[in-house]
């Protein structure tokens, strides 16, 4: 494919985003001029997103890092000048050899998450490297962690319902989700429900564009969704819409979460979120009438303190009513465990000279670089740019601007985060590399071959950290493997029997294979929860301090309905920022027509708060507290309950429209479980400039 200047070749979407779709590359004279859907993908069926349709803009973008560079100027000031990779290289290697020496391998923190989620790329030769190194390893917390955890704790397995499902259902929940710009084509296969006569619910702390099409939209205050769905439980059972041989069967403590809902009455939870009384029950009289009902929860409400015990709650739901056993029903958080491939072969742990090395939150980036002892003096960030999405930027920025710390950063761009850079290595597009992707919603697992060669003199993060392996002296086999040879190793993985018949044979011919999925018909019956059952009384909660059935817990920053705002916090607004419709994250922030159409950052404000502060809209305003200011535009609109205010989008602060970042107003706190982090669990308080 690569030498071939002329056709249309297969590729995947690389981007960290449920629907990994299937992509078809044109290519004339050598460049790919158009990006479409692959019609051939039974999910994503030829229908992309508008922001990858733009990618060749991003692809041949001019700004696009194409040698290594060293930093010449001040850190934070981002001159650089070009240097060789054999430089970049042995400067590397020379300064891991001397820090090792002084301080210990523990020195070195290697920060990445998925800017590429293919799977050699960010669980692969890199892992290997930084295990071999003997680097204090990262906990991956800023995205999913801690719902998948709460998850766990009551399904065990971390999957649910599988989408070519979900159009059975007659009633669907999506609950604390922006699908129609996150997860475009579950949006697809709902609307094919609507039509057979399924009702669309959305829960959200504004009517975002998901909301806007719902049939029922249900603002609420943020954090309080686990009282709302404990509220739920109390109806149901109160109303004997409880689906009792079923929970007997697959349930462990149903008779003592029976007792313990009759706290949760409609008043109560009503006065927690916001949602009126007569909602709780009608919506919860909906919920066990219903029937496929499915759940479809986001990302969006787990992002809070109390995340992991949320969504825990709300994954109980369909085992009160038994949806678990109905076709089209049940619930969905992350389909990623059925697609799990083998992490030992590829991360090789064994490697590791220091199996009990310490792990720090990638949550707490500037924390870790300004306060943990023995310090940090050597920083590899790749497929991240914590500069703009890391919680608490001003602290991340402190610790970037360090003279002690030696920073790499390899990259297609020169983010906010390379400005910190002593070394920035140029890096392929995934288009450029081949490499294995799974999804963590639909059920296919796709490779992807070379279509153009590596621009300029960038590299894959496979073919970096084989060089620095060299460098550094590594000798083991494991790091003269090839692609191929990863991929094989990846897929051979007997413990997980929905990947049985998946090979990279039948992946080069078919390009996305679907997983294995009859083991599903029989998972309730061996749930890997310590009764073996659907957990609504968790010991394992208990045993880890938290509390044993689903519980609501206040948010630590913030107010819900019963603490009102101003009384016991300083701040008396909750600040939200949720992606943005034409990024992805913070990728996408510099190509012009994708942030052309979102123009500038925005803070949606209730005119309740807006008029109390003498603002209008189109004003200038600034939103600050105690750890930093973000600067933006007023949008009022009455989309959130009052006391909430919005800004979607991670924008780069480079960028000629903003001076300043989201993340400089959120927390570094860690949520109740899976050291999530908890953006949405910010106060402020907003004034006009
Ligand atoms: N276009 C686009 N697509 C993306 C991304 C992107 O940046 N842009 N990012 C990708 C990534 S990495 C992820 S993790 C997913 C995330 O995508 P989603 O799963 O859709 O989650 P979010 O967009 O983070 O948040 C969804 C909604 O949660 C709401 N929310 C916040 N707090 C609460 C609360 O307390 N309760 C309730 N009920 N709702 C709340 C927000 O208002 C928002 O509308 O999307 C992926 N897809
Ligand atoms: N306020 C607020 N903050 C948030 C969120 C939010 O909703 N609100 N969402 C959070 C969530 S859910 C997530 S997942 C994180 C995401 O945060 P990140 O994972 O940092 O995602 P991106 O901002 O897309 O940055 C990915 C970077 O990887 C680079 N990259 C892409 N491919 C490659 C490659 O093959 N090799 C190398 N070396 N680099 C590559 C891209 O150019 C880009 O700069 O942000 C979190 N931050
Ligand atoms: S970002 Fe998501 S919807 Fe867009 S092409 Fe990629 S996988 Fe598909
Ligand atoms: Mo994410």
């Amino acid at each position: 494919m690569i030498h071939e200047p002329n056709g249309v070749f297969p590729a995947v979407c690389p981007l960290d985003c449920p629907d990994t779709c299937s992509l078809l590359l044109h290519k004339e004279n050598g460049k790919i001029v158009k990006v479409t859907g692959n019609p051939d993908h039974p999910i994503t069926q030829g229908a992309i997103c508008n922001k990858v349709r733009n990618m060749a803009e991003r692809v041949y973008h001019p700004e696009r890092v194409l040698y290594p560079l060293k930093r010449v100027g001040a850190k934070g000031e981002g001159k650089f000048e070009r240097i060789t990779w054999e430089e970049a290289v042995k400067e590397i290697a020379d300064r891991y050899q001397t820090l090792i020496r002084k301080h210990g391998a523990e020195t070195i923190l290697p920060y990445s998450f998925y800017g590429n989620m293919g799977i050699l790329s960010v669980d692969g030769m890199d892992r290997r490297f930084f295990n071999r190194l003997g680097a204090t390893q990262l906990q991956q917390g800023i995205c999913n962690s801690a719902g998948n955890a709460g998850w766990r704790y009551t399904m065990g397995f971390g999957g649910g319902t599988s989408p070519e499902e979900t159009v059975k259902a007659k009633l669907i929940i999506v609950w604390g989700g922006n699908l129609v710009s996150t997860n475009m084509h579950q949006v697809a296969l709902i609307e094919k429900a609507r039509k057979q006569g399924a009702q669309l619910v959305v829960i959200d702390v504004h009517r975002n564009r998901t909301g806007q099409r719902a049939d029922w939209f249900i603002p609420l205050y943020p954090g309080t969704d686990g009282a709302l769905a404990l509220g739920m439980m109390h109806v149901l059972f109160e109303r004997g819409l409880v689906d009792e041989a079923f929970m007997e069967r697959y349930t462990h403590g149903h008779a003592e979460l029976r007792e313990h809902v009759k706290q949760y009455t409609p008043e109560r939870v009503a006065a927690i979120t916001g949602v009126p009384a007569e909602s709780i029950v009608k919506l919860a009289v909906l919920y066990g009438e219903t029937s496929p009902a499915y759940i479809h929860i986001g990302n969006g409400l787990q992002h809070h303190d109390n995340g992991g015990m949320t969504v825990r709650t709300i994954s109980c739901l369909p085992a009160l009513t038994g949806q678990w056993i109905v076709p089209g029903g049940g619930a969905f958080k992350s389909n990623g465990a059925y697609g799990k491939m083998n992490s030992t072969a590829l991360e090789r742990p064994d490697l590791r000279p220091n199996p009990g090395a310490r792990t720090v939150s990638m949550n707490q980036l500037g924390d870790v670089l300004l306060t943990l002892d023995p310090p940090i003096h050597a920083l590899y960030v790749y497929c991240s740019n914590p500069a703009v999405v890391a919680p608490d930027t001003g602290k991340v920025e402190q610790g970037l601007l360090r003279e002690d710390l030696f920073t790499v950063v390899h990259d297609l761009f020169l983010t906010d985060t390379t400005k910190y850079a002593d070394i920035v290595l140029p890096a392929t597009s995934s288009f450029e590399n081949t490499d294995l992707y799974s999804s963590y919603w639909h059920h296919y697992i796709q490779l992807q071959e070379p279509v153009i060669a590596p621009r300029g003199e960038s590299k894959s993060n496979v073919e970096t950290f084989k060089l620095l392996a060299e460098a550094m002296g590594f000798e083991e086999e494991a790091f003269r493997d090839t692609e191929e040879d990863m991929i094989r190793q990846a897929l051979e993985f007997r413990h997980n029997p929905y990947l049985e018949g998946v090979t990279l044979e039948k992946l080069k011919e078919q390009r996305a294979v679907k997983l294995n999925m009859e083991p599903q018909q029989t998972w309730l019956d061996h749930l890997s929860t310590s009764s073996q059952k659907i957990e609504l009384y968790s010991a394992t909660l208990e045993r880890a301090g938290l509390p044993p059935l689903p519980t609501y817990v206040p948010l630590v920053e913030g107010y819900d309905g019963e603490r009102r705002p101003g009384k016991d916090t300083p701040y008396p607004l909750m600040f939200v920022s949720p992606p943005n419709h034409s990024f992805l994250n913070s990728t996408f922030g510099n190509v012009e027509k994708l942030t052309a159409l979102e123009k500038s950052p925005l803070l949606q404000i209730h005119p309740d708060d807006a008029a109390a502060r003498g603002i209008v809209d189109g004003d200038d305003v600034t939103v600050w507290n105690d750890r930093g200011s973000y600067e933006v535009k007023a949008s009022v609109t009455d989309r959130m309950l009052p006391g909430t205010v919005v800004s979607q989008g991670l924008w780069w602060q480079q960028e000629e429209r903003t001076r300043s970042r989201a993340n400089a107003l959120t927390p570094d706190r860690l949520a109740d479980m899976g050291g999530g982090a908890v953006f949405f669990s910010t106060a402020v308080d907003v004034k006009r400039r």
